[in-house]
């Protein structure tokens, strides 16, 4: 039967052409801002975690394309043709064996090292912005529990601000958070920030980004941690200007204070 490489150029056609295609399809892609921007990240390090993607993209899809093509032309070439074909025996080729070992070895070392500067910007303590952070962040089944700075600014103090799923911040400057976690390990990711980060039980860890539209967009967690983990979703909004987030804050401010009033028990009837 010679006509299994069929089947498996199909398969490498189909998904060599697909995949070419998706940058230009809405949703195919990394997602990105609103309307024609949809594939460009919003923020900073979008651009070089994108440039990371794509040259990774690139590589693999060149080893992609040449391994299927080896792939087809030998279930081409060595086809069962009929019933008195007699098998071959042959040893290893040492020299294969080691070309195909040293040239993946290259290109992971080279991977490591290229993308150092990017990874020390996003994740060192050292590159960390020297900003008041806006709000603590409690990952836990199954939601971000989000204490934020309040009208002071400074965080742990007694006019601080609780809100679930909610997080916001200012366009065009970078935004701290401490990031934590209540139970089980998930995972802070903010895809068109291209901001991805472990909640470790136990550890406090900075994460910083920024975005340079505004708009609204979304937190997800990346870290199956139990049955509602799909419903760990957040909304982001990003405030065109401090004046705008300082408003929002005064009104969730307001609210909050409203809420307690509401259950505070009627002055005198329960005592104290
Ligand atoms: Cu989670």
């Amino acid at each position: 039967m010679r006509y299994w490489h069929l089947v498996f150029a199909f398969a490498a056609v189909f998904v060599v052409g697909t995949s070419a295609y998706s940058p230009f399809a809405a949703d195919w892609w990394l997602p990105g801002g609103p309307g024609p921007d949809y594939t460009h990240s919003v923020s900073t390090f979008g651009k070089k975690i994108d440039s990371l993607y794509i040259l990774i993209l690139i590589i693999t899809g060149v080893v992609f394309i040449g391994t299927q093509i080896a792939l087809v032309w030998a279930t081409y070439k060595f086809a069962d043709t009929g019933p008195n074909r007699v098998a071959q025996y042959f040893h290893g080729s040492q020299r294969l064996e080691v070309i195909w070992t040293i040239i993946p070895a290259a290109i992971l070392v080279f991977i490591a090292l290229y993308q150092m500067g990017t990874w020390s910007d996003i994740k060192f303590r050292t590159a960390a912005p020297r900003v008041q952070p806006i709000a603590e962040i409690t990952a836990r089944q199954f939601q971000w529990v989000m204490r934020y700075a309040g009208a002071d600014g400074k965080l742990n103090t007694p006019d601080d601000v609780q809100l679930v799923n909610d997080l916001h911040f200012v366009k065009d400057r970078p935004a701290l958070i401490y990031l934590k976690s209540g139970d089980v390990q998930h995972s802070f990711f903010l895809p068109q920030m291209r901001i991805k980060q472990d909640a470790v039980p136990g550890l406090t860890i900075p994460v910083w980004f920024d975005a340079d539209r505004s708009g609204h967009y979304e937190l997800v967690c990346a870290e199956l941690c139990g049955w509602g983990h799909y419903k760990m979703r957040g909304n982001v909004t990003v405030h065109d200007t401090q004046v705008q987030y300082d408003d929002w804050m005064t009104s969730e401010i307001r609210k909050q204070s409203q809420d307690q009033l509401v259950s505070a028990p009627a002055t005198g009837s329960s005592g104290n």
